[in-house]
């Protein structure tokens, strides 16, 4: 059985409210074409389909048109499981029209898919937290485990134990559900988990949103499965193996960069190869980069509109960085846009200043002005203009006179 493992899709994310779906869209289209090409039995996809529990309506446009194209009406199963960044009923909302097209979408660690045949294979047995499937004769047992939130985890713990399982850590709960799970592997079936959490001692990136803060929904890499054969892991944006793990536990990463954290290396899938009995054989898939992010480091005001003039057709977000010890005018920031479009940031890095910290302590006794003056020199690197705290002062004024009127 050959199968493909992607995830973090996050359909319909925005850099800094510049969107990318036309890269999605591009994303997409390579992945069908690699599956075809790569005789795919079975893709999954490991969790934050989409960027938000409320996407966009292209951004789930373009997941029913991937799923019905990656599925090629039933001819390769495709198991999608949801994310923290999705929202779980309504990601498989559309689960009645997915089977059909061999499809199996699972929300929540309480999840479980249908049994029957669906296109080419069967979902021989099925129940909360596992699905056994036949595909082209061989069959495969897989631990599923839609994104286990604190709460959804506890809805599938035992009730009479409630009081000494709430005792434990997060990870030990989650280690014994992969262990009580684990049960249903046999000698003769191809073992597998899915799963969408952040195991300890991963490679984290800014744009994945802790799953939770204080990060106290970490899993032990012990805590996974030991009898897997392999285990498809989503929320880490960066590709890589799980560290520590005594099993090949691995994160496929977001195919996108999805921050400028993300831009020193290649985003991929994984194309694994599986018997019962045996280890195994695991390859990177890397996908194209279709509009990379770059961080342009300018040595002054001019030598970022040249860099803008020079480099208008090139196809990348950018990040600029201009060394200066004034302030970039609006006329310059303009020039640099209309040269080079999508600039996602101008950055003044002001020689030998250090980081300005913004107090908000003291909030309270500060006038208006001087509140918005280290504001502005906490934003922007440099102390605002005359007009700028003229126009600022009017409108605050303006306000001011707005809200004794209401
Ligand atoms: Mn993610």
């Amino acid at each position: 059985m050959r199968i493909l493992h992607t995830s973090d899709w996050h359909l319909g994310k925005t850099l800094e409210g510049f969107s990318r779906l036309e890269e999605q869209v591009l994303f997409i289209e390579e992945l069908i074409e690699k599956v075809e090409e790569n005789n795919i039995d079975l893709v999954i996809i490991a969790g934050d389909v989409y960027d938000n529990g409320n996407p966009p309506a292209r951004a789930e446009n373009l997941f029913y048109n991937a799923l019905k194209r990656i599925s090629g009406g039933g001819k390769r199963a495709v198991l999608v499981i949801a994310g923290n960044h999705d929202n779980p009923e309504r990601l498989v909302a559309a689960s009645p029209l997915a089977y059909e097209h061999g499809v199996i979408m699972l929300g929540t660690p309480k999840s479980c898919a249908l049994t029957g045949k669906f296109g080419n294979f069967e979902i021989v047995e099925a129940g909360e937290g596992f699905v056994e499937i036949e595909i082209n004769k061989e069959r495969a047992v897989i631990i599923t485990l839609p994104y286990p939130s604190e709460k959804r985890l506890n809805e599938i713990l035992s009730e009479e134990l409630e009081e000494t399982e709430r005792r434990k850590s997060y990870s030990e709960r989650v280690g014994e559900i992969f262990n009580r799970l684990s049960e249903r592997y046999r000698e003769d079936t191809i073992n597998l988990a899915v799963s969408h959490i952040f195991v300890a001692g991963g490679e984290s990136s800014d744009s994945e949103r802790p799953i939770q803060l204080g990060g106290s929904l970490t899993v032990d890499a012990q805590a996974l499965p030991k009898k897997a054969q392999y285990i498809a892991l989503g929320h880490l944006h960066r590709p890589q193996r799980v560290y520590g793990a005594d099993v090949d536990a691995y994160y496929a990463g977001s195919p996108l960069q999805y921050s400028k954290s993300e831009i020193n290396y290649s985003k991929c899938g994984y194309i694994v190869d599986l018997r019962a009995g045996e280890k195994a054989q695991i390859q990177q898939l890397f996908f194209k980069n279709h509009k990379p992010i770059e961080i342009w480091k300018c040595q002054s005001v001019e030598a970022a509109v040249e860099k803008c003039r020079e480099n208008s057709e090139k196809n990348v977000w950018v990040y600029m960085e201009i060394k200066t010890d004034k302030f970039i005018t609006q006329e310059n920031i303009k020039l640099m846009k209309e040269l080079k479009k999508d600039i996602i940031e101008i950055l003044p890095i002001i020689d030998g200043q250090d980081e300005v910290a913004f107090d908000y302590e003291t909030l309270s006794e500060k006038s208006m002005s001087d509140m918005f003056k280290e504001f502005y020199l906490k934003e922007r690197k440099v102390e605002p203009s005359s007009e700028i705290m003229d126009l600022f002062l009017r409108i605050a004024q303006e306000e001011e006179g707005d809200a004794s009127e209401a």
